[in-house]
């Protein structure tokens, strides 16, 4: 890294807050054993030798001092969809070997796990290290998202784990990475290797958090950034009064990110799709709700207002989700055949079931392509690549042309698409993430030093101050149900849906008819570095409220 902004000099100088129970010698303590949260008997017969093992709690310990200890050597891989705030977790472990032991060295495997597997890395060294504290993005090593799975994979990572002495790999990682952490310290411990594995969660997403995982890293930047452009869209808006918005917001599957925004930004309208799930709504559901706002604001003389949109709304629309679900099976298992098919459209209508075949062949067409376009080594529809936000307000339009036809609306609709997930996901990680980051990287060690494996780095209490945020660590196992994947069904972590009986929705369903009707937007700016920590601080508003229902 050679060219620098002002901003990233001063930035480059920050010093994580860490909590107390971090900050000096520490103390083990092992809860209750666990099991996982669905599934126990297949995911136990999956894991025999890192199942049910127990929660463990780091404390200060005052009454003894950090004797000298041997050097360490740890591996570290970044995995999947960046998130701002990685930099700082392997900055944390970078120092927390280094504070066992100076000799201690950190070598992070280049682009993904697929660095593991092909031998292609780098020492991490304080030099390096110092060049990327604090900063957004995952470029110190990059990031893939090859699936560990197979055993031919963990034994050639074995190999250049044993070549370079390396104690402990860390992987930081969504909920598919994590689970392939979990899955590799099964092997390891099963034969033996003497390599601990140690997951981070990360993922913009949000979704990979449970009682002992409060968010994931990366939530918190990346939703300030939305927020900041959504308030300038809708200062925008406000201010010229003639457009509708309508913004696709990042996260695979769950709304946390658009929930969040929401109660940052208080836009017209925020479509979550785990509401239109739970209410059975159809497509057209979604369209005509949006599609009466917009008449009703008409109606009082403004045509113009914001619509948020979940990435991952067409898997909830539940005539969507079976589609897509019989799709991914039918993909998976004709792969070639289907990728040989001259007609690929006719090839899909002709093997899908009567009900899945109607509802594809009435997609527009460029949506129907997006379904049948590869997917990602997890067996994930790419999602980011479907253009909800248009076929969104194309509907709409269509609704409103049919609604002014039978004099129920006369305004005027001229929609703007913008589709927010890329410019969040490696911006310079907010006081939050960067504190929280660095604790992660620091609790990695001391997980390491514990001799544990499977287990992922957990830090709680976060909507308080940093200083009082609980250490420890749990095991991944606990967080694993059985999914159907890839035509298969694998052990994998559950996702963390939005939860409509949680605190954050009900906020904001108690809020959205008088957001939509008046223009109550809130412009929340740019991301703070520096000055009050009531402004720069601040915890994620959705993880504020979790908290404040439970
Ligand atoms: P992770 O789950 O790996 O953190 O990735 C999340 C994500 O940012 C999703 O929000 C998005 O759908 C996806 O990555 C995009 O993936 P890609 O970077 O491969 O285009």
């Amino acid at each position: 890294m050679t060219n620098k902004s002002p901003l990233q000099i001063a930035r480059a100088a920050y010093k994580p807050k860490l909590p107390l129970a971090l900050s000096g010698a520490v103390k083990v303590i092992e809860g209750e054993k666990t099991q996982s949260v669905d599934n126990q008997a297949e995911i136990q017969a999956k894991f025999p030798n890192t199942y049910g093992l127990p929660v463990i709690r780091f404390e200060a310990d005052s009454s003894t001092k950090n004797k000298s200890k041997e050097a360490i050597n740890v591996g570290v891989i970044l995995s999947g969809g960046q998130a701002p705030g990685g930099h700082n977790v392997i900055s944390g472990l970078f120092d927390g070997i280094k504070s066992i032991n100076k000799d201690s060295r950190l070598f992070g495997f280049l682009l993904g796990p697929d660095g593991l597997i092909n031998h292609k890395y780098i020492e991490l060294t304080a030099d390096i290290i110092d060049e990327y504290r604090n900063t957004g993005g995952f470029d110190i090593i990059g990031s893939g998202r090859t699936k560990l799975e197979k055993e031919e994979q963990f034994d050639k990572g074995l190999e250049i784990v044993k070549q370079l002495g390396i104690k402990a790999l860390v992987i930081i990682g969504g909920d598919d990475s994590n689970t392939n952490a979990a899955v590799l310290a099964e092997y390891y411990k099963k034969i033996g290797a003497g390599v601990q594995v140690i997951g981070c969660p990360k993922t913009i997403d949000g979704d990979l958090k449970n009682d002992s995982i409060e968010v994931s890293f990366g939530f918190d930047t990346a939703c300030k950034v939305y927020s900041e452009v959504i308030g300038n869209i809708q200062r925008d808006c406000n201010s010229a009064k003639k457009y509708w918005h309508f913004i696709k917001l990042m996260g695979r599957s769950a709304s946390h990110i658009a929930l969040e925004c929401a109660l940052q930004t208080q836009p017209n309208v925020c479509i979550i799709s785990e509401e239109v799930e739970e209410k059975n709504m159809t497509l057209d559901d979604v369209v005509n709700y949006i599609a009466d706002i917009v008449a009703r604001r008409a109606a009082d003389g403004n045509n113009f207002g914001t619509v948020l949109i979940p990435e991952g709304l067409i898997e909830f629309i539940p005539a969507m989700k079976a589609l897509i679900a019989e799709l991914n099976d039918l993909l998976a298992k004709n792969k070639e055949e289907f990728a040989a098919a001259a007609d690929q459209r006719k090839y899909i209508i002709e093997h899908l079931t009567e009900a899945n075949a109607a509802i594809y062949a009435s997609l527009p067409l460029g949506v129907a392509r997006q379904l049948s376009l590869d997917r990602d080594p997890h067996g994930n529809v790419q999602v980011s690549l479907i253009e909800t936000e248009k076929l969104l307000s194309e509907m709409v339009g269509n609704r409103l042309a049919y609604m002014k036809a039978e004099g129920k609306y006369n305004g005027s609709f001229k929609p703007l698409h913008h589709f927010f997930g890329y410019e969040g996901r490696c911006a310079a990680p907010t006081n939050f993430d960067a504190d929280y980051c660095y604790a992660l990287g620091v609790n990695a060690t001391q997980l390491i030093k514990a001799g544990v494996t499977g287990y992922m780095s957990s830090i709680r209490n976060l909507t308080k101050p940093s200083v009082q945020w609980m250490a420890g660590g749990i095991p991944i196992t606990m967080m694993m149900n059985m999914e159907q994947r890839n035509g298969e069904q694998k052990p994998v972590i559950r996702k963390a849906l939005v939860k409509l009986e949680d605190g954050p929705f009900k906020k904001f369903a108690a809020k959205r008819e008088k957001w939509a009707r008046e223009t109550s937007y809130v412009y929340p700016g740019p991301i703070q570095y520096f000055g009050p920590s009531e402004v720069c601080d601040l915890p994620p508003m959705t993880l504020v409220y979790e908290q404040q229902s439970k």
